[in-house]
């Protein structure tokens, strides 16, 4: 490589040392062996992001599917945490899919905030209803988003913003650490362990297991994404076959081969239920309690 790559570099680009400090978590693991930074609470300067996107401006978009009791019991939360505390200052396009628009949540979002809401039809299965946003997400990539966005983050509804879930979180292609598992040994990953499946991981390999309530990335990345993993999904359904954690076991089988470019702590995506726990120093965003719905009915 050339001497002069550091003197060269462009004022208007940002570097990883500009940002994030590795060695300001000791407790925890930083960095991947393939050098992505896994950013946790107080890795990363705020300040400096902000500066740096200050000047070179942003959009971010999130899409996010509620689908029938989903829509009625998640929706209205996630998206006015979401006005709170996703990407405060810059411009952001949520991208709402529904299955019955007229119960869209009126709810007033603040400045440089918008949502366009999308009809979708429900499958009958729950799991057709989660494995297929990887086609819709795909399909409005190609019609909407790639437009309109820089990054984007796909999201499940059924959590919400706790603290601000800002740009250290922007990359090319970013998975989220499964709070269950971040510290399992790779044997106990829930991946897709037959070999039927085109989801499958054999015991010997895998990197994390990463959480598909979370992921993102650039527009062209994440289409990439979502088509493979649909492409997988349904050879699998020709098959006859259909993997142990859905639309989350394709995910994990593409980040294998397709390395994450920057990973999100389990601050980013917490379940309380775990408990009290040292390495968690600030939840940004965290996982509704299942049952809720069902306890308040009773
Ligand atoms: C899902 C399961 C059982 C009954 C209903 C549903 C359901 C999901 C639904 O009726 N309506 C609906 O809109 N969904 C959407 O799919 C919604 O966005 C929800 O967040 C997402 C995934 O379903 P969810 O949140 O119940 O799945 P989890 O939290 O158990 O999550 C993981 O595993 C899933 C695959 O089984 C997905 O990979 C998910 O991304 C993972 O977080
Ligand atoms: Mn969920």
């Amino acid at each position: 490589s050339r001497s002069q790559d550091t003197a060269d570099k462009e004022p208007n680009t940002l570097q990883l040392d500009d940002w994030f400090h590795a060695s300001a978590r000791t407790e925890v693991s930083t960095l991947t062996n393939w050098s992505a930074p896994i950013v946790w609470d107080g890795t990363f300067n705020r300040s400096v992001l902000e500066d740096y996107y200050s000047k070179q401006k942003v959009t971010v978009g999130l899409t996010v599917f509620a689908i029938g009791k989903y829509l009625d019991k998640y929706l209205k939360t996630f998206l006015i945490s979401a006005d709170s505390f996703f990407m405060v200052g810059h411009k952001v396009i949520f991208y709402v899919m529904v299955d019955d628009l007229l119960k869209m949540p009126l709810i007033e979002l603040g400045p440089l905030r918008t949502f366009k809401v999308f009809q979708v039809n429900k499958e009958s299965r729950w799991q057709d209803i989660s494995m297929m946003r990887m086609k819709t997400i795909g399909d409005i990539i190609e019609s909407h988003i790639k437009y309109e966005v820089d990054f984007m983050f796909c999201m499940d509804v059924d959590q919400v913003f706790q603290s601000h879930y800002g740009l250290e979180t922007l990359d090319e292609s970013v998975a989220q650490l499964q709070a269950w598992f971040y510290k399992a040994d790779k044997e106990k990953f829930t991946y897709e362990r037959r070999p039927q499946s085109t989801a499958y991981i054999p015991l010997t390999q895998g990197d994390y297991y990463y959480h598909a309530a979370v992921f993102g990335g650039t527009p062209l990345r994440v289409f990439n994404l979502t088509r493979e993993c649909y492409e997988g999904i349904i050879k699998d359904k020709e098959r006859n076959t259909e993997a142990l954690w859905h639309d989350e076991s394709h995910l994990n089988k593409y980040y294998l081969t397709n390395k994450p470019t920057k990973l999100l702590s389990p601050e980013y995506c917490w379940d309380y239920k775990i408990g009290k726990n040292y390495d968690i120093k600030n939840v940004k965003l965290s996982w509704m309690p299942k049952e809720y719905g069902v306890v308040r009915s009773n």
